[in-house]
């Protein structure tokens, strides 16, 4: 044989075709950012998916003020669910800084989850909220949230267009029936289009950012919302004044609860301090639960006149309006 036949000799493949290799499943975290309108259910679906309660629920609007990070955890990914204040308009005080909080949470988001509940009433601000979102320009899907609402079940169908509209991925869901939620696939879709990241962005061994203190503040005005009337909540603040943790099995919190006006306080504090007694012993209740120990509760009534109408005092709160003069 000589060099050249050898050449002009076909090489025949030492295997067979192979697959292409199948590259290890990469570690993926990110931040997914809850956004909607009042009421939509962002918070409950914190907590649903979390598998706690961190997140304060009440069925009035504007519960949530301040953002609060909610953590998951999968052998692949880490999601980081980012519960802000749900969409409101305003160009002044609390209302602005409520607005701004939850475009920031939007604007940080690696992704967006826009919860829209069935029963939302008004088309426009369905309208303005995806208008919002497409504002941001930030991948997006949809959850269609309190999907067990059967008299609403036909607006479903309404909400699923929008999305088909936009390109982007919708999930029913609801934290009343297992049968109808889609919570499991939404984590799932997450994450897979979460970025790759060599590391979880969160320490894996906790549910929440959130320190106790925050929690306590947060479930007494909880607590507040749940048990007055319409016209008082709105203007409640929370401020943890003392928690003292020197005794290992029972904590001493002091919390003042601020009113905007003298008129209510009287109301906070109900006939013979009554109103004031059962919003202190159920969110002593809720606090002892998280804290796994037992808790010494104070709460005071405190006047601060208009307080959600100055900038300096909402910031003692932990609101901050970005502006360049306080009033
Ligand atoms: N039926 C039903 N009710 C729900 C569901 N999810 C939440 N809710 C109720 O809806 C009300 C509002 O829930 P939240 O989780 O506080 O809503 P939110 O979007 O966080 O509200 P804001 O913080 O005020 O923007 C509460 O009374 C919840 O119990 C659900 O899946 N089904
Ligand atoms: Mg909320």
């Amino acid at each position: 044989m000589t060099t050249d036949t050898m050449k002009l000799t076909p090489v025949e493949p030492t295997s067979s075709p192979t697959e292409p290799p199948i590259a290890p499943l990469e570690f993926r975290s990110g931040i997914v950012g809850l956004v909607g309108l009042p009421n939509s259910g962002k918070s409950s679906f914190l907590n649903h998916v979390v598998i706690d309660k961190i997140a304060i629920v009440s069925p009035k609007p504007q519960t949530t003020r301040r953002r609060q990070i909610g953590l998951v955890n999968r052998p692949q990914a880490q999601i980081a669910f980012v519960d802000s204040p749900g969409l409101v308009t305003g160009e002044k005080g609390l209302f602005k800084y409520l607005h701004q909080e939850a475009r920031e949470v939007a604007e940080e988001s690696d992704i967006v989850l826009v919860l829209i509940a069935i029963d939302t009433a008004k088309k426009e601000d369905i309208d303005q909220l995806i208008e919002f979102v497409a504002n941001v320009k930030r991948p997006w899907c949809l959850g269609i949230t309190k999907v067990d609402l059967e008299p609403f079940a036909r607006r479903i169908v309404i909400l699923e267009e929008i999305a088909r509209q936009h390109k982007v991925p919708c999930f029913h869901l609801t934290t009343e029936r297992k049968s109808h939620d889609q919570s499991e696939d939404v984590l799932n879709h997450l994450a897979k289009v979460m970025p790759v990241s060599p590391q979880p962005l969160y320490d894996t061994e906790i549910l929440t950012t959130a320190t106790l203190r925050d929690l306590a503040a947060e479930t007494v005005r909880e607590k507040c919302l749940l048990i007055l009337s319409d016209e008082i909540p709105y203007g409640i603040g929370t401020q943890v004044r003392q928690f003292d943790e020197s005794r290992t099995s029972l904590t001493k919190i002091a919390i003042d609860i601020w009113v905007p006006k003298e008129s209510h306080k009287g109301i906070l504090i109900g006939k013979k301090g009554q109103t004031l007694k059962e919003i202190g012993s159920q969110a002593r209740r809720d606090i002892e639960k998280l804290m796994g120990h037992q808790v010494f509760l104070e709460l005071h009534v405190v006047v601060k006149e208009n307080w959600q109408e100055k900038n300096i005092w909402m910031k003692d709160l932990g609101y901050v309006v970005k502006t360049t003069g306080e009033s």
